[in-house]
């Protein structure tokens, strides 16, 4: 039996991969994808997007749905610019655009797929969690439909990842893009994962991994990799504000392998508004959500690679 999944993401590097490597799981159906424009510009990522399912999608028919939904915080222009260059990839404009895009946005897309299920859904949200919280507002009900909520966000280091003006420096990107969002979705009942920043800090992308990809490239879905990370800033000597880690792609390899990963349950509560907007914050009384805080490195990597070779 596979698993049916819904993939929103916001078309960065690693989130096209997500989507590369979604479709190469035989354990996952994947029912729909919505692409938001935040650490991206629609267009890119939506051609993308849709180019990865004609070129890797094994024939399987995917409906792409594109977000209308707007940011609190906008993400930095260098880092929205990803999404022009893997578009533009030879290896993906080798043959006419088959897939389309859907005429509703993402939001609704997601409201009409979850009522259609005959079975619960995992969500799997790779970016800012804004057509999560409008779809629940507009139809609460999809709560019976999702198994569980699967985001890439948050984080309760005393460091985030946000280093912005009248910032403290404590969120996680995704939440800090929409920090009502956040809150939103912290106020329902729906079960979450949370591939915060202290498992994903712990796969940076390094020159090792470069070459380990560089050696394979023969093959052509881990060129395909290798291509993609060109366009962004490995770890070198210390961590700067554009260094890039695996964030998404550890997030979706954890549906795919959940023995990868290690999670323990935290209560806690997400700060919408103010200097630690985008927090999230430990707190007796605040909601449970299960915690993915360690990550097996080295397997991890052997998995995705492993599964970038069955395109
Ligand atoms: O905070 C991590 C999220 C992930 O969903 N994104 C990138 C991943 O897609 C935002 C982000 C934080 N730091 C970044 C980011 C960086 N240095 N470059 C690009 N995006
Ligand atoms: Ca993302």
């Amino acid at each position: 039996m596979k698993k049916p999944v819904y993939l929103n993401h916001d078309g960065g590097v690693d989130d096209l991969i997500s989507l590369f490597l979604l479709l190469q799981m035989e354990e996952v159906e994947l029912i729909g994808v919505g692409v938001i424009p935040a650490d991206c510009y629609l267009e890119p990522a939506q051609y993308a997007s849709r180019k990865i399912i004609d070129r890797f999608g094994h024939g399987k028919q995917v409906e792409v749905a594109l977000s209308n939904s707007r940011p609190v915080n906008p993400f930095p222009k260098d880092w929205r610019m990803h999404a022009f260059y893997v578009d533009a990839l030879p290896v993906l404009n080798e043959y006419d655009l088959k897939t389309g895009v859907m005429d509703e946005p993402a939001h609704i897309h997601l409201v009409n797929k979850l009522n259609a299920s005959t079975e619960k859904v995992t969500l799997l949200f790779v970016g800012p969690l804004t057509d999560l919280a409008r779809a629940l507002e507009i139809a609460p009900e999809i709560e019976e439909k999702i198994d569980k909520l699967v985001w890439m966000g948050g984080t309760f280091l005393e460091k985030g990842n946000v280093e912005e003006p009248e910032h403290d420096g404590t969120a996680e990107w995704n939440a800090f893009w929409d920090p009502e969002a956040v809150a939103t979705v912290w106020n329902s009942n729906i079960k979450i994962d949370l591939v915060a920043l202290e498992s994903t800090n712990k796969v940076p992308l390094t020159n090792d991994i470069r070459k380990m990809w560089a050696r394979q490239r023969e093959n052509l879905g881990v060129d395909f990799l290798g291509q993609c990370y060109a366009a962004v800033p490995s770890l070198v000597h210390f961590q700067t504000n554009s260094t890039y880690f695996l964030w998404d792609v550890l997030t979706t390899a954890s549906i795919g392998r959940e023995d990868l990963v290690e999670k323990k349950t935290v209560n806690c509560i997400s700060i919408a508004s103010g200097a630690s907007q985008g927090k999230t914050e430990l707190n007796e009384s605040g909601r449970p959500v299960h915690l993915v805080y360690d990550v097996d490195h080295d397997a991890f990597f052997d998995y995705i690679t492993k599964l970038a070779k069955k395109s």
